[in-house]
């Protein structure tokens, strides 16, 4: 196997091989996770990442190998991560995505990574991170991010994109579903697929419909368009670009790009010091400073705020 500097410069070069196997190392949390973060950091170019969310069966996948094609006839090389958090079992829904990118598995310029998180809590939260960074070094100008699921990993995901798409489909009682679980704030595109469908309209007056009852808007608030599209035959599919393609400059113009990132980074890095924290502490079950200090605090010594923070501090000044 060639060492992490190796694969990072044949990753630089776009090898997909080296690109492939650099995502394996970060999603299998291996012990060159950090070799492997440490070598990509300088190599951060800043592609613009585009999380594809929505409800099973709604056509995320279609879409996305829709997009890619758009983007790769305006010449961007384009990532995609197939994300699917929702079990170890669900084999068959990153097999439905492989077949329905397949058009692009030969195209050089495009990298295409189901990831399965395993259903373990947090996978998606630090896994998918890393593996933008993989394909951003790799020259991605554009990394889509498909992901399914229901509240909690959509605004994950969503938390992870520059900008986010929410997917919707006409008859599938979509929009209302969205609006109870609370997901409806995340997009800041919408789009209506199926639009071949009945009720494709009635879907977008209602959304339209839940999206101006929020809060009135200032004049330089974004206002989430809502597309209509059918992407098993690509129509609207160049609208969705252009409207992905307007969010970016106008977060450009507001600063809110670089604001996002910013949260995206610190989300990452406090994720990151907090599990660092709490296996430190893990460590230190049966130690006797631990049992000491719960010892102090069930005799009445010591509350169990100071108790922590000694806690902290000994776990921090290291032994
Ligand atoms: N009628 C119709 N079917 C579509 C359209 N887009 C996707 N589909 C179909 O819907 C099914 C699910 O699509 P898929 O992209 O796998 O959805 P995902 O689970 O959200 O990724 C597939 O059978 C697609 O062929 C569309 O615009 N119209
Ligand atoms: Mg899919």
């Amino acid at each position: 196997m060639a060492d992490v500097p190796t694969l990072v410069e044949q990753a630089r070069q776009g090898r997909p091989r080296a690109v492939a196997r650099l995502i394996s190392l970060v999603e299998g949390a291996s012990p060159q996770l950090r070799e492997v973060m440490a070598a990509l950091a300088p190599l951060a170019q800043g592609a613009y990442v585009v999380g594809v969310t929505g409800s099973p069966g709604v056509g995320k996948s279609t879409s996305t190998s829709a997009l890619v094609a758009a983007y790769r006839r305006a010449g961007k090389r384009v990532g995609v991560l197939a994300v699917d958090p929702s079990s170890p079992f669900s084999g068959g829904a990153l097999l439905g995505d492989r077949v329905r990118m397949s058009e692009h598995a030969s195209d050089p310029g495009v990298y295409i990574r189901s990831m399965a998180t395993r259903g373990h809590l947090g996978g998606l939260a630090w896994a998918a991170p890393q593996a933008i960074r993989v394909l951003d070094a790799a020259g991605c100008d554009v990394i889509l991010v498909e992901t399914v699921g229901v509240g909690q990993s959509e605004v994950e995901i969503a938390a992870q994109a520059d900008t986010s798409v929410l997917l919707l489909a006409p008859g599938m009682g979509d929009g209302i579903q969205a609006a109870k679980a609370g997901i409806l704030e995340i997009g800041d595109v919408y789009v209506v697929n199926k639009a071949d469908r009945e009720g494709a309209d009635a879907t977008v007056r209602e959304l339209g419909h839940m999206l101006g009852l929020g809060e009135a808007r200032s004049p330089g608030d974004w206002r989430p368009p809502i597309v209509k599209t059918v992407a098993a035959r690509g129509e609207g599919i160049e609208e969705v670009v252009q409207a992905l393609e307007k969010h970016r400059a106008w977060m450009e113009e507001h600063g809110v790009l670089a604001e996002r990132r910013m949260r995206r980074a610190a989300g990452e890095v406090e994720t990151i010091a907090v599990t660092a924290l709490r296996e430190r502490i893990g460590d230190l079950h049966g130690d006797r400073r631990l049992g000491a200090l719960a010892q102090r605090v069930v005799a009445g010594e010591l509350d169990p705020y100071t108790a922590a923070d000694e806690l902290v501090a000994a776990v921090t000044e290291g032994p």
